[in-house]
């Protein structure tokens, strides 16, 4: 009898935990395409399209070199559309003798596998999915005893442990451990940074796309310009290309923003990253690689070194220390719904509009723009957060709850009281006129801090302060902005409060129920 191995649509790689020990001829590997999967939010058109082409991709490389694939798909009769439901069904066909499964991404999946061992007859393994740097295990470790969650702390482990731009005296590349400062440099004109490379969708992809529009064509996004990297192959070259062409400034754009320009110099590769298609360590090396041979300067190849093996090791590390909690999690007590304009991008906010409009293109938008435009009104706002965490969850081809939820309610919205970040991240208009060139062609006037023309981040980011005053005045990165608040005069406050108001009053609700059932 087989070992029977379920692979899923987050871990098509070569040398996951599962597959690793295995032989061929003993082994049967099964892959699922599920609605359960593909509606338990109402992804992006481009999401579904780029796992379901990735899967099919990865199990046709499994059996060209001659492994045994059991592949259900979507249009299957027999489909049972869960990942319980088919393992069962595979379970019947195959009695293997035992079944081998890496631990999943998301709580939400991994409650169900953590049911196997009573459900099914044979013997099931779980194991660890070491394609991350830091354990489950080890982050508990460093976590425990820590009265604060600090990443920075965390990162400096992270090195240490890799080796990562560390001198052999056991001091940082380059005298520092964070070069973040010289990470700020507004946009310089244009930019006229090399585009990314866009890959044709080929017959599979063709074939995925063709079914997404016929099954989840209610579903929000484009396919129109789907280019993602869908094998290793692709998602290779995609990495060749940033660290030719766009590595040298990724550090010091790193937080600027331009109309229009969807991906400036940052690598993109987040949706390769995440489903399985490329190792963040080899990722990491090559950065290093480019700092050596002097291709990159410290404060790219350091930026984005700490982007992965610091924030994104840090947010999945954080997200299983405080599931299922982190879902409910709302400090603010923020209830506002979503605006209908998240979906339709029908503002006159130029900035947001520009975020939303890209969202739905490209299913992207770079940090800069997830933080301190779309979350940073979000937190200002006071929308509820879960309506958000189901957008961001719905909308980016990068989302995966472990990454998306704590960004979303730690990082942007302060829903966890302030374990992950040391203050909320509220900013006025001027932040995103200083980052961007969205102010200029807005119809909202960012000088303009009351009124009809002011620009609305300017009159909700004091509304935001008045109304969280006892939360946050005790905060010590942010309780001194009260002193500039009480300095005003009493008509000057009422005037920002009255405009915020009135804003917040206006917007319109989501109509479409797009939220997930919470239990
Ligand atoms: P680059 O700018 O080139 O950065 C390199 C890599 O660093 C990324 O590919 C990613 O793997 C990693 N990284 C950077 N920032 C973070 C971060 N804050 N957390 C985790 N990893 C990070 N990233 C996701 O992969 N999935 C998500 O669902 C997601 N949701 C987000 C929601 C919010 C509110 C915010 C503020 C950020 C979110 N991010 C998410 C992080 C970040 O925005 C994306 O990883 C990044 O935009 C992906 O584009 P890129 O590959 O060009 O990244
Ligand atoms: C995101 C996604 C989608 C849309 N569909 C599937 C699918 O049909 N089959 C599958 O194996 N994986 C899919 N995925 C990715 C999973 O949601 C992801 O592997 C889990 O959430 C990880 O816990
Ligand atoms: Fe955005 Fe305000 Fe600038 Fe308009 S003026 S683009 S709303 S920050």
């Amino acid at each position: 009898n087989p070992v029977l191995v379920p692979v899923l649509g987050d871990q098509l790689t070569r040398t996951l935990a599962s597959l690793r020990e295995r032989t061929k001829d003993d082994t049967v590997i099964l892959m699922m395409e599920v609605w359960d999967e593909a509606t338990y939010v109402k992804h992006h058109k481009q999401k579904i399209a780029l796992i379901f082409s990735a899967m099919r991709h990865f199990a046709a490389e499994l059996e060209d070199a001659g492994w045994t694939v059991d592949y259900v798909t979507l249009t299957d009769e027999d489909n049972s559309h869960s990942f319980s439901g088919e393992v069962a069904r595979a379970i019947e066909r195959h009695d293997p003798r035992s079944l081998h499964v890496v631990e999943a991404g998301e709580w939400r999946v991994q409650q169900a596998i953590e049911e196997w061992p009573d459900k099914f007859a044979c013997e099931v393994e779980i194991l660890p999915d070491d394609r991350f740097i830091c354990s489950h295990a080890e982050f508990r470790e460093w976590a425990e005893d820590r009265k604060h969650l600090t990443m920075e702390h965390f990162y400096r482990e992270m090195r240490r442990k890799t080796g990562l731009l560390m001198r052999s005296d056991g001091k940082p590349e380059g005298g520092d451990w964070n070069y973040d400062k010289m990470n700020r440099e507004p946009p310089d004109g244009d930019m006229d940074a090399p585009a990314r490379p866009l890959f044709k969708p080929d017959a599979i992809t063709q074939q995925c796309i063709a079914l997404v529009e016929d099954r989840f064509g209610d579903h929000f996004g484009s396919l129109e310009s789907f280019g993602w990297p869908v094998t290793r192959d692709e998602a290779e070259k995609a990495a060749d290309a940033f660290f030719a062409e766009r590595i040298e400034k990724f550090g010091p754009y790193q937080d600027a923003m331009v109309h229009g320009e969807d991906d400036l110099y940052h690598s993109m590769l987040s949706t390769s990253i995440n489903c399985g298609l490329l190792d963040t360590l080899e990722l990491c090396r090559r950065a290093e690689e480019a700092y050596e041979k002097g291709k990159a300067p410290i404060n790219s190849v350091e930026g984005f070194i700490r982007q992965i093996i610091g924030w994104r090791e840090f947010v999945r590390g954080f997200y299983w220390y405080n599931m299922p909690g982190l879902q409910s999690d709302n400090e603010l007590g923020a209830h506002r719904p979503l605006p209908e304009f998240f979906w339709t991008g029908e503002t006159d906010m130029r900035c947001l509009s520009d975020c939303i409009r890209s969202t739905r293109d490209n299913a992207h938008a770079h940090h800069i723009q997830r933080l301190m435009v779309l979350g940073n009104f979000c937190l200002i706002a006071g929308i509820d957060p879960r309506a958000v965490q189901d957008w961001y969850l719905v909308v980016y081809a990068d989302a995966y709850e472990w990454v998306e939820l704590p960004n979303v309610s730690a990082m942007i919205l302060y829903a966890d009281g302030g374990e992950l970040a040391t203050k909320p991240y509220a900013a006025s208009g001027n932040y995103i006129n200083k980052m961007s060139d969205y102010c200029g062609e807005c119809r909202y006037s960012v000088s303009r801090k009351t009124g009809e023309d002011a620009c609305p981040f300017n009159p909700l980011y004091w509304h935001f302060m008045e109304r969280h005053r006892d939360t946050l005045k005790s905060n010590h990165r942010i309780g001194r902005i009260y002193a500039t608040w009480d300095r005003m005069e009493d008509d000057r406050k009422r005037d920002y409060l009255d405009t915020a108001q009135e804003f917040l009053d206006r917007l319109e609700p989501a109509s479409k129920g797009w939220a997930r059932d919470y239990q």
